[in-house]
C-alpha cells in the first residue's frame, strides 16, 4: 500500500490493482489525479508486476472531475497528463467499471488499453450538462472507439449508456454480472501474451473517411432544441476536429473550445443547478440523523390524471401502490390510463414487455378506502377542493396505520387545514406533484405547522426514492411555484391588455428557453384551473386588486375555452396533430378588455416582454424568501427548472436576475411600478440586498 489516502494500490498475484477511494462518487480531484499517477509509476517501476486493473471503491469507479475544483486554477498534474501517463503505460491496463464512470472517468478508462463493466454501469460524457465539453480527451478517444455517430449522440446529450450497449458500441471489451476485479485480474491476464496493447488515441478507422455531411446534420438535427445554448454545438465541432486531424493537434482545438464553453454563463449556471438541485436536499432544521420512516408500500386516492400518475412513481421503483377510486368504473378507466402509458413506452423501445408486466404487476385497484390501511405512505390526489379534501383526511386517519404518512398532493391549498382535520397533523405533508406526474421531475413538498421532523425527512428521502427533485416549501397559498406563476401569469395578461400580442409574449419567453409561453402553459394545464382558484379567491378576499387576473382567461371558460383539452383556448389546436394556431380573436378579446379598463394601448417590445415577467417571477421570489417559504434562493431556481420548464442553462429565475444584475433588476422594476403599481408590490429583502450589493449567495 503506498501514503495517498484518496487512492491506493496492492498487488495480487502479480497484478496491480489501482483503486480511487475518494467518496462519495470517486471525483477526481487534485489528491486522486496526484495519487494515480504515483501509484502507476510505482507499479511500472515493480519488476513483480506483469498488468494493472484500475478500479474505484465504493458506489462506483471515478464519475469525472470534481467539480467543486472548477473556476480554481488548476493543480498540476491535470487530468490529460494522468490520462498520457496511463496510455503511455508499460504495462497493459484494463479499467474495470461500475456504478457512473462519467466524463473525465470515462476518458480515464479510455486511456487505459481495455475496459470492463459490471452490467448495471452506466457511462457517457455528461459534460453538456454543465455547459461544457469533455475536456481530457473525450471528444478525441470517444469516435476512434464507438465511431462518430455513437459519441456525437452520447456527447451532445449528455445521456450516459448502459453496459451492454457500451460493448456493442465498442467502448467496453467485456461484461460481467459479478466479482468485477476477480473477473477483471482474470481478463488482464489474459491479454498478457499479446505482442501490442490497444491505444486509443491511436486507432483510425472508425473515423477515417467519414462524410463531413454528417456534422451539418447533426448541428441541423439539434439546433431547434438549444435556441440559445452553445456547448453541444462546440462538443460537435470539437468531435469534427477528430475526424480531420492528428490526435494531439484534436486534443488542442477540443481544449479551445472547452475553455471558450468553460467561461460562459451557460456554463455558470448549470453549475449552479447541479449544486442546487442537491443543496435542496439539505434542511438546515433537520439533522442528517432524523429517523427516516420505512416506505414499503403506497396508497394513492384517486386515479385520475394525476393520481395514476402519481402511482406509476412507485411502481416504476418497485414499491406496490394501491390506487383507490369511489367507483368500479372510475377505477378501470384510472387504470386503463395507466396500463396505455406504459405501452406507450414498451412500443417506443424504452421498456421490455417483461417489464410491463412487473409494473402493472405492482399496481392493485380498490374502491374501499379501507384498502389504505397496511401502507406506509398514502397520497391523496382527490380534487383540488378544501371541503372534499378535509372529508377525505378524516376518513384516511381512521384508516391509516400507525406511523404512516398522510401526503395530499395539492397545488394551492393549505396544508395546515387539512392536518387539522386529523388527529394526527404531525403526519400530514403536502406533495405538489407536476403534471404528468409520472415525467416531471419536480416534487414540492410543504410543510405544514405541525408536520414533524421525521415526516419531512422521510418524504424527502421517498422523493429521491422515486427519482423526483424535491425542494421544500412552506404554506403559502400557491407554495412556491405557483405563487410565482400566479404573478406571472398576471404579468403576461397585462402585457396583452397593455398592446403586446398573445403570440409575441409566448414567442419570447419560449426563444429565452423556457419549454412553452405563459398562454400555451395554460392551454396545457387547462384555463379552467386557474378560473376555478380565481374564483375561490375572491371568494376568501384574496388579492383585493384583480384590475389583471385574468379578466380574458375567465371570458374563454365562460365560452367554454379550456385550452387543449377543447380544441380551443387562446389558442385554436388541431385535434390531431395538437398543431396551436393564433386566433387573432383573443387578441381582441384583450383589446376589448383593454378599452373597458381605460388602458391606453402601445407597442411593446420584446425586452419589456421579457424583463416585465422575468422580474415578476423574480419579485415574488424575494417575497417568498422574505416571508421564509422558501429556504434559499437556489431552491427557487430548482423549482421553476424541474416543474416549469425554465431554460436550466439561464441558472433559475433568481439566477438569471442576480446575472443581469439585481441593482438594474430594482431600476427596472421601479420603473414598472410606475404605470402599475399593484402589480409591483415593493420587497423590502429585494431592496436590502441591492442597497448592501448583496447577492443570494
Ligand atoms: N464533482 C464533485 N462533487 C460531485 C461530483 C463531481 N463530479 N459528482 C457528485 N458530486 C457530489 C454531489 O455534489 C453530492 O454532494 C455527492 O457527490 C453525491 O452526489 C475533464 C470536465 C455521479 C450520477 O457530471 O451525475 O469530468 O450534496 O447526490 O444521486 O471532461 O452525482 O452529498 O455534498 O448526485 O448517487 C463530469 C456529476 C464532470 C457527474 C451520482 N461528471 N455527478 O448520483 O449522488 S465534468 C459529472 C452525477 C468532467 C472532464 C470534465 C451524480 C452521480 P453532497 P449525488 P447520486
Amino acid at each position: 500500500m503506498n501514503e495517498n489516502k484518496t487512492v491506493e494500490y496492492e498487488i495480487i498475484d502479480n497484478i496491480g490493482i489501482i483503486k480511487g477511494i475518494n467518496p462519495p462518487v470517486n471525483a477526481l480531484s487534485h489528491s486522486v489525479r496526484l495519487g494515480l499517477i504515483n501509484s502507476l509509476t510505482e507499479l511500472n517501476n515493480n519488476q513483480k508486476v506483469e498488468g494493472i486493473v484500475l478500479i474505484g471503491d465504493g458506489r462506483t469507479f471515478f464519475a469525472g472531475a470534481d467539480i467543486s475544483e472548477f473556476g480554481k486554477p488548476m493543480q498540476q498534474p491535470d487530468l490529460n497528463n494522468v490520462i498520457k501517463t496511463f496510455e503511455e503505460s508499460k504495462k497493459p491496463i484494463v479499467a474495470a467499471l461500475h456504478g457512473t464512470p462519467l466524463g473525465g472517468g470515462l476518458e480515464l478508462a479510455m486511456g487505459c488499453n481495455y475496459r470492463v463493466a459490471i452490467s448495471s454501469t452506466k457511462l457517457g460524457l455528461p459534460e453538456v450538462k454543465l455547459g461544457i465539453i469533455p475536456g481530457a480527451g473525450g471528444t478525441q478517444r470517444l469516435p476512434r472507439l464507438a465511431g462518430v455517430e455513437k459519441a456525437l449522440a452520447m456527447i451532445t446529450s449528455g445521456i450516459p449508456i448502459n453496459a451492454s450497449d457500451a460493448l456493442k458500441s465498442g467502448i467496453i471489451e467485456e461484461v460481467f454480472e459479478d466479482a468485477l476485479v476477480a473477473n477483471a485480474i482474470s481478463f488482464i491476464k489474459s491479454k498478457l501474451q499479446e505482442e501490442s496493447h490497444p491505444v486509443a488515441s491511436k486507432l483510425t478507422n472508425k473515423i477515417s473517411n467519414v462524410n463531413s455531411d454528417i456534422f451539418e446534420e447533426f448541428s441541423k438535427k439539434i439546433k431547434n432544441k438549444l435556441r440559445g445554448r452553445n456547448s453541444p454545438l462546440c462538443a460537435i465541432e470539437a468531435v469534427k476536429a477528430a475526424t480531420e486531424l492528428e490526435f494531439f493537434q484534436g486534443l488542442e482545438k477540443e481544449r479551445e473550445l472547452f475553455k471558450l464553453c468553460h467561461d460562459s454563463n451557460e456554463s455558470s449556471s448549470l453549475i449552479h443547478m447541479f449544486f442546487s438541485e442537491r443543496q435542496a436536499l439539505k434542511i438546515p432544521d433537520i439533522p442528517k440523523e432524523t429517523k427516516i420512516l420505512p416506505i414499503n408500500s403506497a396508497a394513492v386516492i384517486g386515479c385520475g390524471t394525476m393520481g395514476g400518475g402519481i402511482a406509476m412513481n412507485f411502481a416504476n421503483i418497485g414499491i406496490p401502490v394501491t390506487v383507490i377510486e369511489n367507483s368500479q368504473d372510475s377505477l378501470d378507466k384510472g387504470i386503463k390510463i395507466i396500463e396505455k402509458n406504459y405501452s406507450n413506452t414498451v412500443a417506443k423501445g424504452r421498456m421490455s414487455e417483461d417489464d410491463f408486466k412487473n409494473k402493472m404487476s405492482l399496481i392493485k385497484g380498490a374502491t374501499s378506502l379501507e384498502s389504505i390501511s397496511s401502507a406506509d405512505v398514502v397520497v391523496e390526489a382527490v380534487f383540488e377542493e378544501m371541503s372534499l379534501k378535509k372529508e377525505m383526511f378524516e376518513r384516511i386517519d381512521k384508516i391509516a396505520k400507525e406511523n404512516c404518512i398522510l401526503a395530499t398532493n395539492t397545488s394551492t391549498l393549505d396544508i395546515d387545514q387539512i392536518a387539522e382535520s386529523t388527529t394526527r397533523p404531525e403526519y400530514v405533508i403536502g406533495t405538489h406533484f407536476f403534471s404528468p406526474a409520472n415525467v416531471m421531475k419536480l416534487l414540492e413538498i410543504v410543510r405544514g405547522k405541525h408536520t414533524s421532523k421525521e415526516v419531512i425527512a422521510s418524504t424527502m428521502k421517498l422523493a429521491k426514492t422515486i427519482k423526483k427533485v424535491p425542494v421544500l416549501a412552506g404554506n403559502c397559498d400557491g407554495f412556491i411555484g405557483n405563487r410565482m406563476f400566479h404573478e406571472y401569469v398576471r404579468q403576461a395578461h397585462a402585457l396583452a391588455e397593455e398592446g403586446a400580442k398573445v403570440a409575441d409574449i409566448d414567442r419570447v419567453i419560449y426563444d429565452f428557453g423556457w419549454a412553452m409561453g405563459p398562454f400555451a402553459v395554460n392551454d396545457l394545464a387547462g384555463n379552467d384551473v386557474g378560473w376555478r382558484i380565481r374564483k375561490r379567491h375572491k371568494q376568501e378576499g384574496k388579492y383585493d386588486n384583480l384590475r389583471y387576473t385574468s379578466t380574458v382567461a375567465d371570458q374563454l371558460c365562460e365560452l367554454g375555452r379550456y385550452g387543449q383539452k377543447t380544441n380551443r383556448g387562446f389558442y385554436i389546436y388541431d385535434p390531431q396533430t395538437r398543431q396551436k394556431q393564433i386566433d387573432p380573436e383573443v387578441d381582441m378579446m384583450f383589446e376589448k378588455v383593454a378599452k373597458e379598463k381605460g388602458i391606453q394601448r402601445r407597442e411593446i417590445d420584446d425586452n419589456e416582454i421579457l424583463h416585465r415577467l422575468s422580474w415578476a417571477l423574480l419579485n415574488t421570489g424575494c417575497m417568498i424568501l422574505e416571508e421564509g417559504f422558501a429556504l434559499r434562493a437556489s431552491d427557487i431556481d430548482v423549482t421553476y427548472a424541474y416543474g416549469y420548464g425554465y431554460p436550466h442553462w439561464r441558472g433559475g429565475p433568481m439566477r438569471y436576475a442576480q446575472d443581469y444584475g439585481l441593482k438594474k433588476v430594482l431600476e427596472d422594476i421601479e420603473s414598472f411600478r410606475k404605470n402599475n403599481s399593484d402589480m409591483w408590490p415593493k420587497c423590502n429583502y429585494l431592496e436590502e440586498l441591492v442597497k448592501n450589493n448583496k447577492t443570494f449567495n
